[in-house]
């Protein structure tokens, strides 16, 4: 058979376009149609029409409910199976060959045996539905930074999120060519339906999955419809197979915002910032500037993710591999987040929040008071008396809205630019009630390694589990790091030693905790908007004039260092959120050596000399 006859043979195989011209993709989907066995196969264009056409059908399956159109144009109301909720971290599994490249912090089972686990449970897995084939790059389409993945999924919901959370459909096939390289990622919501039988709202198994094989590429997930476990381009991607095709080519795959600040007078720095899911990394990459910072600016570049790549001269460089935002809704309003509350105006699809009697959504925070009636998030009733008398909130704390980028009005000039921004600064920063100061900046990269590898961090709804306790969260990449952690450590210290060696200009390192609580349990500091007062003095100190004092870990402001003009924040308060407590940190410092110890295996040498450094400043 000559090379055409073959192309067209394939393509009719799998439905596909006569677009579609690339064979390993194409024979990659009829292996996967002919294992999973779906009624259909899709190939997402991602037209507006599709778009229209698929949210359509979810609300004709009774997946989606249409919101209001008046006060919420072209959005969507999905309410998941309550067993569905979040991220799935006891079912994630990185399926390296050996078990210490996954590391001790990651789940792991040898690939031949997870395979035989999984292929009884994709056999026969799609029937009844259909299966999408879902192209999408991963930043800006043709980037030297970019990468490309297609899903395949028998969830329309999860379709229709990709196009926001994506650049999905024909122009990332165009991107691919005939022989471009795609990570393959399969999803099934693993709830097939016989001949006749009547479909769920919102089918998913018991059962999950989310399995990663980092050698070969490959995603595998089984049974959730929810976010990270089923938008397989985001945590899956993004960050546990991304983070491995890092350290082989020497970049940075990371769990950061990115956002530019500009000063009043133009002058413009970009810095990427590290915080555990759920802990405001949206609202610090949509900040409105205070008042008295007229002038100031502050724009999106991303909200979630950063891929980092060393340029031509050496200079780090960032995009954002997404094109939307999957945020926590509860919390967000028109004051902590005024640039999100405008971006959320239409176009959106939010999963999990309470519904009004007009239609609109409603979650806890949104305003001071609820509505006397909602439908909460299981589409029960709900009012303010059930509420108190249960419990029960109206949104799920993990209710979350998907919107483009393209809606929010803060969104950076450059977004979508394929040679990225240079990053002038790295942020880490934990959600501490104690402790932890409010920011402190690392004398240099080797210190700033050990203060991002060291976070901890109290755990939110974002993941599955108990709330609320402090776990270590290292680069907030704990549950999305693809390979060993220790050794992601070391890529991190060998990659700025590289870059250094040849002159390039590091970014500088930061910690950061607004979380910081008073004896009744308030938040101290003011947070939001007033986080630019602490970016501000960052700016300073990387243009050479801010002012600070030497602590134990590295430089942190004192109160007359900060610009307070617009805010009355008195020196007390100041001492409150950046106290350092030799008890308290001695006891931190154990919770280091306990986190080194169980990453000994390939620990860099560096971390441990670090600590005993820390240790001795301290008095300790
Ligand atoms: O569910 S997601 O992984 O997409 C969201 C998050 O954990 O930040
Ligand atoms: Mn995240």
């Amino acid at each position: 058979m000559n090379q055409p006859e073959t192309l067209v043979t394939l393509q009719a195989a799998v439905s596909a376009p006569s677009y579609v011209n690339n064979i390993r993709l194409l024979n990659w989907v009829r292996e996967v149609a002919s294992l999973t066995q779906p009624d259909r196969i899709h190939w997402c264009d991602g037209s507006p029409g599709e778009y229209d056409r698929l949210c359509g059908e979810l609300v004709a399956s009774g997946t989606f409910l249409r919101l209001n159109p008046e006060l919420r144009p072209n959005s969507y109301l999905a309410r998941t199976d309550p067993s569905d909720v979040a991220r799935v971290e006891d079912r994630t599994f990185i399926c390296s060959q050996r078990r210490e490249d996954a590391g001790p912090t990651n789940n792991w089972m040898a690939p031949a045996e997870m395979r035989a686990t999984l292929e009884p449970l994709f056999t026969g897995s799609m029937r009844g539905r259909t299966m999408y084939v879902i192209p999408f790059s991963m930043g800006p389409l043709g980037s030297p930074i970019a990468h490309i993945g297609v899903e395949l999924s028998d969830s329309a919901y999860v379709a229709v999120n990709m196009r926001l959370m994506t650049r999905m459909g024909r122009a990332a096939l165009d991107a691919l060519g005939s022989d471009g390289e795609f990570v393959p990622c399969v999803h099934t919501v693993g709830a097939p339906l016989q001949p006749g039988q009547k479909d769920v709202a919102w089918p998913c198994s018991r059962t999950k999955y989310i399995v990663h094989y980092p050698e070969t590429r490959e995603i595998w997930s089984y049974g959730s419809g929810y976010g990270g476990n089923a938008l397989l381009g985001k945590k899956c991607f993004a960050l546990r197979i991304a983070s491995t095709m890092g350290r082989r080519d020497g970049w940075l795959a990371e769990h950061m915002l990115i956002l530019g600040v500009s000063r009043p007078d133009g002058r413009k720095y970009h810095v990427a910032a590290a915080f555990p899911s759920a802990c405001g990394k949206t609202n610090f990459a949509m900040l409105i500037p205070p008042p008295g910072f007229d002038g100031w600016r502050v724009t999106t570049i991303g909200d979630d993710i950063a891929w980092i790549k060393p340029g031509a001269d050496g200079r780090l460089r960032a995009i954002n591999p997404e094109a939307g935002y999957f945020g926590v809704a509860p919390g967000t309003n028109e004051q902590t987040n005024p640039n999100c509350m405008a971006s959320l105006r239409r176009d959106v699809i939010f999963t999990n929040v309470a519904l009004t009697d007009d239609g609109d959504v409603w979650w806890e925070g949104l305003t001071a008071e609820p509505p006397a009636h909602l439908i909460d998030w299981q589409g029960k009733e709900w009012t303010p008396e059930i509420g108190r008398a249960s419990g029960a909130k109206a949104a799920h704390p993990n209710a979350r809205f998907t919107v483009a980028a393209t809606n929010n009005p803060a969104l950076d000039p450059a977004w979508d630019d394929p040679a990225g921004v240079p990053i002038d600064a790295f942020i880490f920063g934990g959600r501490r009630s104690t402790t932890v100061p409010l920011v402190t900046e690392a004398r240099n990269w080797v210190e700033g390694v050990y203060m991002a590898a060291t976070m901890g961090s109290e755990t939110t709804a974002a993941a599955f589990g108990q709330q609320g306790v402090v776990r270590r969260d290292p680069f907030a990449m704990l549950p999305f790091a693809g390979y060993n952690m220790a050794e992601y450590f070391a890529h991190w210290i060998r990659l700025g030693e590289r870059l250094a060696a040849v002159g390039a200009r590091l970014p500088r390192i930061f910690t950061v905790n607004w979380f910081r609580k008073d004896e009744a349990g308030r938040f101290i500091w003011p947070g939001f908007g007033e986080n630019l007062r602490v970016l501000a003095w960052m700016l300073d100190r990387i243009d050479g004039l801010g002012q600070g004092e030497e602590t134990a870990f590295g430089i942190t402001p004192r109160y007359r260092d900060l610009a307070w003009s617009g805010l009355d924040f008195s020196e007390a308060s100041f001492r409150a959120v950046t106290s350092i407590d030799r008890d308290a940190w001695d006891a931190e410092m154990r919770l280091h050596d306990e986190l080194f110890a169980q990453l000994a295996h390939n620990l860099p040498p560096e971390l441990p000399a670090t600590r005993a450094a820390i240790s001795a400043r301290l008095g300790l």
